[in-house]
């Protein structure tokens, strides 16, 4: 008997555990371009198109490889869910089942269990760790660190390891990455792809359909395949890994990618291994192309905090995208759609994310992620711009970082404390501020940094919560030495800019 297979959008890897488990001679491949995935958040053009393209071709490898592939364009007829074209197909071929790789996200998962049709569900095997063995290690620890996880995936990877100790006698080289920018920051700037006759179409198509959505569509230059993915893997180990450990916290406001690698996007729908890549880093290293500051660096950001992501995922459940701990309540500023605002930072940062889709780690947390959390913005509101704006942003890697390391909405699971900060911090690693409305030296009056204001509201709204964390008493003792009308004249400050959001 017939069986369909699912292939979601982001499932395009031909070793995915449903393909595994099916039979090319008998059984049908099922991908579909759907409303219902296009818009549960508004996504950007870019990831549209992206994933569109990139499904398109991945469809057309499958059938060059010889399986039968039914497959639905946005505008052909059919239905607008996943699981209504599994009914759809179900009938068409007379199946008697379906074999699906398990979605990176509840509501997905639940609309394959609640589908009228039988879906058997199979782990989602690109990952280093899997359920179970996060489960058993987090399993009856008070704080699941990523750092210890991490130390366990070395081990169990193998990954710079010198027998059973790490490679340069040190687990975590995170302290050699704190370079500030420097105007002289010289790179050549990220691998582009032309566009082909398969992504112009597609392009066309989200042109016409998501014109509305925040983002700009083109210029479009990821790539949408194997051998392009591929291709910018090779120019990031060759070009950019020596200097990316380096600079991996810097912020500039005339260069947008730095030494980011940039494949997130295709590790995360399939077109990439991410071990392969971390193999890859591994050799430049010991070829002495790279400094262990750089490969370690990277390494940890794939199988130390890319795995903890989705263990915390899964483990904590359905309800974990809905926690709040702080109450944050706030609605999120309009300027998040637009970019207009005089706070440069915001601003960069914002810019960046509607033209590429795409800003890197540092600008998500500590600009736009850091300003959301001082400002007390509602952490759904803000996950759901995260999930929408990016790239490669899917909920099992967006809601961990944004619900728990960026806005502390999960009470303190993924961090020991908030990460927030005045604007010191990216006045230290940005060269924004030299180019801001306001002056990040100022603490009060007309035109004191808005993040340094926010610091200090933050701090005294939460100080019940946060006032005996040993990692913040330090900040509560400046705060309490200051002289009270200071304190005042800081907070209705704060309050006013609030209330002008
Ligand atoms: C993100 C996305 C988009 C925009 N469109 C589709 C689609 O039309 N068809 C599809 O199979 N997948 C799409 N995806 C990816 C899914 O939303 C993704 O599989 C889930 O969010 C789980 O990670
Ligand atoms: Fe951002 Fe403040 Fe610096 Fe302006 S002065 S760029 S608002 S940190």
């Amino acid at each position: 008997m017939v069986k369909l297979v699912l292939v979601l959008g982001d499932q395009l890897s031909p070793n995915i555990a449903a393909l595994k488990a099916a039979d090319k001679d008998t059984d049908v491949v099922v991908m579909a371009e759907v409303g219902d995935e296009a818009s549960y958040v508004p996504h950007h053009p870019k990831k549209i198109a992206f994933i569109f393209a990139a499904m398109r071709k991945f469809a057309q490898r499958l059938r060059d490889d010889g399986w039968t592939v039914e497959y639905k364009k946005l505008d052909d007829d059919g239905s607008d869910s996943i699981c209504g074209e599994l009914m759809r197909h179900y009938k068409t071929h007379d199946a008697d089942g379906v074999i699906a790789t398990e979605p990176g996200e509840f509501r997905l998962i639940e609309a394959l269990q609640n589908c009228p049709v039988k879906v058997d569900i199979l782990e989602d095997d690109r990952f280093i760790s899997t359920h179970k063995e996060f489960e058993e290690w987090a399993k009856g620890r008070k704080q699941l660190r990523m750092e210890y996880f991490y130390r366990d995936m070395r081990r169990k990877t193998g990954l710079l390891m010198d027998g059973d100790d790490p490679e340069g006698g040190k687990w975590n080289f995170d302290h050699d990455n704190r370079k500030p920018a420097s105007d002289d920051l010289f790179k050549e700037g990220p691998l582009r792809h032309e566009p082909d006759e398969v992504t112009r179409e597609v392009l066309g198509l989200v042109a016409s359909r998501f014109d509305n959505n925040f983002g700009d569509l083109e210029p479009f230059w990821f790539a949408t395949d194997v051998d392009g993915a591929e291709a910018v893997a090779d120019y990031f180990v060759e070009k950019l890994l020596p200097t990316f450990g380096d600079y991996q916290d810097a912020m500039v406001a005339n260069d947008r990618f730095l030494y980011h690698s940039l494949v997130s996007l295709y590790i995360h729908v399939g077109l990439l291994d991410p071990l392969d890549i971390c193999r890859r880093v591994e050799k430049a290293y010991k070829d002495g192309h790279a400094p262990i500051n750089a490969a370690e660096g990277y390494i940890r950001q794939i199988i130390g905090w890319r795995e903890y992501m989705r263990g915390i995922y899964f483990l904590e459940g359905p309800d974990y995208p809905n926690r709040n701990a702080l109450n944050h309540q706030r609605k999120l500023p309009g300027f998040y759609w637009s970019g207009e605002t005089e706070m440069a930072c915001l601003s960069h940062a914002i810019t960046a994310t509607k033209e590429e889709g795409y800003a890197h780690h540092i600008q998500r947390l500590m600009v736009t992620g850091n300003f959301a959390l001082l400002a007390g913005i509602n952490p759904q509101e803000i996950a759901e711009w995260y999930l929408a704006v990016y790239v490669d942003a899917y909920e099992w890697v967006e809601a961990p970082n944004v619900i728990g390391m960026s806005q502390f909405a999960d009470g303190g699971i993924v961090g020991s404390k908030p990460y927030v900060s005045s604007g010191a911090y990216i006045n230290k690693m940005s060269d924004y501020c030299k180019g801001c409305h306001y002056s990040v030296t100022k603490k009060t009056g007309e035109k004191a940094c808005p993040f340094n204001l926010l610091y200090w509201h933050f701090m005294d709204r939460h100080r019940e919560r946060f006032s005996k964390n040993p990692r913040m008493a330090q900040m509560y003792a400046t705060w309490d030495r200051m002289d009270e009308d200071r304190r005042k004249t800081v907070l209705s400050e704060a309050d006013s800019f609030l209330n002008s959001l």
